[in-house]
């Protein structure tokens, strides 16, 4: 079971990066779990169930497990993932290849325990301005997969995407970064290209 931790800020779209991610390898035939970390509220795995569960009856309902963790987010994912690790050994008893883990929403020096993820996606948004990923922090240097989201919104905040490239490349040195729009679903072939080199599959 390849374990894949997705996190960032609030609001950049891990959710609907995992929602789009889950449907397109389930599709191609793989079995996907998906395990969301909300602070107060199991809102995202209500989400998730609404779409995949209930509207495209692709995830068996199973196989989606909304974490509740009641304080700091990078806490549940990294100091303390005793919570996170009992979900995955229910979805581990059920043979699947893929789980998606999504933090609470965190900050940039969020990162994931290597006891709950093989492999880390960081995404960020264009909408917070092109500052990052300049100003660097753990979660975006150390990442294995930098997904910049929603940039179709960067000229409404003058983000400039080629600054933002070049500054990805000096934080990161040769590890991937990938924009996309997932709304717009503009850059989406470069992220699973990218995704399935960087996985193997
Ligand atoms: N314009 C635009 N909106 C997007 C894009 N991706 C996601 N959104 C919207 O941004 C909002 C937040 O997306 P989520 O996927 O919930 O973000 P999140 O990181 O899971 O949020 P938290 O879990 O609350 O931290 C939603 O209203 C999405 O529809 C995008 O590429 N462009
Ligand atoms: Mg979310």
């Amino acid at each position: 079971m390849i374990r894949i931790g997705v996190l960032g800020p609030v609001g950049s779209g891990k959710t609907s990066l995992i929602s789009f991610l889950a449907k397109v390898y389930i599709k191609r035939g793989l079995k996907v779990g998906i395990i969301t970390n909300d602070v107060v509220s199991p809102h995202d795995a209500i989400v998730i169930y609404k779409e995949l569960v209930e509207k495209e009856k692709l995830l068996p309902k199973e196989n989606l497990l909304g974490l509740v963790t009641g304080g700091c987010p990078h806490t549940a994912i990294r100091e303390d993932p005793s919570l996170n690790l009992r979900a995955l050994e229910v979805l581990q008893n059920k043979e699947i290849d893929m789980v998606f883990i999504e933090s609470g929403g965190d900050n940039v020096m969020s990162t994931f325990s290597p006891l709950l993820a093989d492999y880390t996606i960081f995404i960020l948004d264009t909408s917070a301005g092109d500052k990052y990923p300049g100003k660097g922090g753990l979660g975006i240097s150390e990442s294995d997969l930098l997904v910049i989201n929603k940039i179709d919104l960067a000229p409404y905040v003058n983000a400039n995407l080629e600054n933002m490239r070049e500054d990805a490349v000096k934080v990161r040195k040769h590890k991937p970064t990938v924009f996309v729009s997932l709304k717009t679903m503009e850059g989406i072939d470069e992220l699973i290209k990218t995704l399935d080199k960087e996985l193997g599959i």
